[in-house]
Formats: C-alpha cells, structure tokens, sequence
C-alpha cells in the first residue's frame, strides 16, 4: 500500500491527526493495535482546554460536544475544612472549560473519518516504522496474519506510552525526562447526577476530586498508594472514603451509586526530546505523559496535532518543511509549560509520604495566597484554561 502519512495509534492523536490532515487534503492510513470496540470502551480524560474545543469544532467534531458537553467558568478548590477558591477562567482568562469525555471524542472522531471515507486498519499487529531517516519511510504491519507494507512520506507516532513509534528514535538522539509520584488516583464512574463544579480537595487523607461528563455521569477520584490492589476498594468502601476527603456541605451534595468502571491511574510525569526524528513525528503520549491533577494529557494530544497537521499540511500544499523543522521545539514549548502547571497542582492538591508540619504549612499558604490573589489566580487560570496556541 501506499499513502503520504502513515499513523500508527487510533485513540484521540491518531484519528484527529487523520482527520485534521484529510480536510488539509492529505492522505493517511491509520494502523491501530486494537479493535475499535476496545478502543471505544476505553474511559479516561474528560476536561477540555478551550483551545481543545475550537480545534475540535475545527476538524468537525463539534457539534455533539456543544450539544452535550458541560461548559463551566472554572473549577474549585476546597482545603482545611471550609476554606474554597474558584479557578476564575471566565474571569481571569475569558475562557470556559468544557466537560467532555474522551470515549465520546473518539467515537465521534471514527465517525467523522468513516463518512469521509478515512482508512482506519483495527487489530493490525507488529506495527514496525522503517527507514524513518530517510525520505522513503515504510511501514510493516500484520493483519489477519498476513505481513503488509505501506509505502509513505511521513509517519507520526500517535502509539500513546507504550507504542512501538518513540522506539524508532535511537538511543543516541533521544533524551527522556522523568518523575514518578509516590501516589496514584482511584477513578470511579456512576451512573449518578454530578455535583454542580468540578472541585478539587487538598485534605489530610488524600486529594480528591469531584468531576462529571453528562448531567446523568459522575466522575470520582481518590488519591491511593501506587501498588493499590482495585479489589480492596469495593463502592461501599469507596463512597464513605470519598465523602469524608470533601467539606460535610459538599459530601451530602454526593449521590452515591453503583460503579460503571473503576481504575487506578499511576502518576507521573514524562517527556521524550526531540518529538521528530527524521520523518517520523511523535504526537500525544507517545512523547509526553502528565498527572491527571491538571487535566492536560488529552489536551496535549490534541495541541500536538494542531501543529504537526498545519506542519505537514504546509509541507504539501505550499511546498514548506519550516514547520516541521520546527514542530518538536513549537510543541515541547507547550508540553513542558503543562508539565510544570501539572507538577505545580499535584504537589499543591496531594498529601505525600513523610510530609513534615512545614511542607504543609507551604501547601496552606499557597492556596491562601491564591485565594486572595488576583494577580496569582490569573496566572493559574491562564494557564488551566491553556495558553494561546
Ligand atoms: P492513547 O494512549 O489514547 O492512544 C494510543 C493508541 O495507540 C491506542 O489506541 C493504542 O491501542 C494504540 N497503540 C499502542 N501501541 C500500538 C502499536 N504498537 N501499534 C498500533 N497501535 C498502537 N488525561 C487527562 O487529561 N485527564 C485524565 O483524567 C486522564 N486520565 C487518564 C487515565 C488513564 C488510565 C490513562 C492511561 C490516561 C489518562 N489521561 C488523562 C491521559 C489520556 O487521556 C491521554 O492523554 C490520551 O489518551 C492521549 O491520547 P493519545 O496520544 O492518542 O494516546
Ligand atoms: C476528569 O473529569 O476526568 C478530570 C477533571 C479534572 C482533572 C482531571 C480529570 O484535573
């Protein structure tokens, strides 16, 4: 086979990158490990950067999340007892963040690929990039058992953390950036009425956070020890634990109810430079990982690809490669500007091992500065909501 951008990963990169390239009049083949079923089943992010949702509407992906997607000015952070502040995005950032799952994203992305006729290869195995150095890359890929090969000008690795794509880079160029937290989250879904905010608490027994995707879906989670075993965590243990890490106010607000799902999320951080080598171009976790305490893994997927598809799209339309000689510094710009925000909210939300009276004393102090600081909750909104593109 033959096409101009391979892309290896189906999940939000992946089917966006295709997606955004096709309305740029370039064509891609994406080749994805998994079926689509369990690509579809997979629950994970839920909070759009306002930047994401105009990128989104751009690539014709809209119209579902303004129907369904829960808009908010900003979200709020509980501490000590009854002490709160609002993340202001509206006001300090005049931007709203939007509640949207990203299960829904991607089945409204392999949608909009199927009716313009995109080529989405599920289950294919051993995906291997060839001769990404050269300016004939290929890629080999098994699919119902038999070895196939596509001919392209570019492959983006869009394999999330575990692909096959970042691999390709040699040891030699790449360098990687890492910090592990000593905590994971505990994430519920209920098919129960959410609370009216997003809130995070900052509380003795561990960081929690109240969120939602639908009027009818509720999103919960606990910080728990990094080897958690899910099994000790049934509802009934849940539930109580949750409540009791939110001010009594808001606890009674919670309506309880039978998990959908439940997973635990390890916490870290990680980033890989350069995100190109060659022709290859690396977008969402396949070159960066986030905690979720900022919401920007997703977001970063999706700025990634706003990048590279301009980049590649001004590569064949206007025959000019400034920006994918650019793209790896252009994107790791805005990933490690997440990276830090992210890193600045885990350690100012979560409780750590050893912690002494001081580093409590810091964390305290820093969420009442940011309560009575206009100057200093401007500068976190402006960065939450996500900085200009
Ligand atoms: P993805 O991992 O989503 O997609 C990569 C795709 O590549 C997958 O479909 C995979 O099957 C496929 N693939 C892998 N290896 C392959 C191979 N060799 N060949 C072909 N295909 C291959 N972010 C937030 O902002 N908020 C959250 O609350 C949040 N919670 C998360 C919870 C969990 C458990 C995880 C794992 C991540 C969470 N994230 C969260 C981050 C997450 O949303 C990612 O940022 C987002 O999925 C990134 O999208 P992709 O880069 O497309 O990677
Ligand atoms: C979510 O709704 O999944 C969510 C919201 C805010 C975060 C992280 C995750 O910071």
């Amino acid at each position: 086979m033959q096409t101009q951008v391979v892309i290896i990963g189906g999940g939000p990169a992946g089917l966006l990158l295709s997606q955004m390239l096709h309305l740029r009049g370039v064509d891609s083949i994406v080749l994805e490990l998994r079926s689509r079923t369990y690509v579809l089943q997979r629950i994970r992010a839920g909070f759009l950067e306002w930047g994401s949702v105009e990128i989104l509407r751009e690539a014709g992906v809209g119209e579902r999340l303004d129907r369904e997607g829960f808009f908010h000015d900003g979200s709020m952070i509980v501490w000590a007892g009854a002490r709160q502040c609002l993340i202001d995005t509206r006001k300090y950032a005049g931007r709203q963040m939007v509640a949207y799952g990203q299960t829904n994203i991607t089945e409204d992305l392999y949608a909009v690929r199927d009716a313009m006729g995109g080529t989405i290869i599920d289950e294919a195995l051993d995906v291997a990039p060839h001769a990404v150095d050269t300016d004939r890359p290929w890629v080999s890929f098994v699919k119902d058992g038999l070895e196939q090969r596509i001919d392209c000008d570019f492959i983006a690795g869009c394999d999330g953390s575990y692909g096959v794509s970042r691999k390709a880079i040699p040891a030699a160029v790449l360098r990687t950036y890492e910090k592990v937290y000593p905590f994971g989250w505990l994430g519920i879904m209920s098919e129960t009425p959410p609370l009216e905010d997003i809130i995070y608490a900052n509380h003795p027994r561990g960081f929690a956070l109240a969120s939602q995707r639908n009027p009818r879906l509720s999103r919960y989670y606990i910080q728990c020890d990094r080897d958690t075993d899910i099994a000790d965590w049934p509802d009934d243990r849940f539930w109580p634990e949750l409540k009791a890490r939110f001010p009594r106010s808001i606890a009674d607000e919670i309506t309880t109810g039978p998990s959908i799902e439940k997973s635990i999320a390890p916490l870290r951080s990680f980033v890989a430079e350069p995100m190109s080598y060659g022709r290859l171009y690396l977008a969402g976790d396949a070159a960066h990982i986030v905690p979720p305490t900022g919401a920007k893994g997703l977001n970063l997927a999706i700025s990634d690809v706003y990048y590279l598809s301009r980049a590649l799209s001004s590569f064949y339309n206007d025959s000019d490669i400034a920006g994918l000689e650019s793209y790896s510094q252009t994107a790791l710009k805005r990933v490690w500007g997440a990276v830090r925000i992210s890193w600045y909210l885990t350690n100012l939300l979560h409780r750590f091992p050893n912690q002494g009276e001081f580093d409590l004393r810091m964390q305290e102090n820093e969420l009442e500065y940011l309560a009575k600081s206009e100057a200093a909750m401007r500068n976190l909104a402006e960065q939450y909501i996500g900085m200009p593109l």
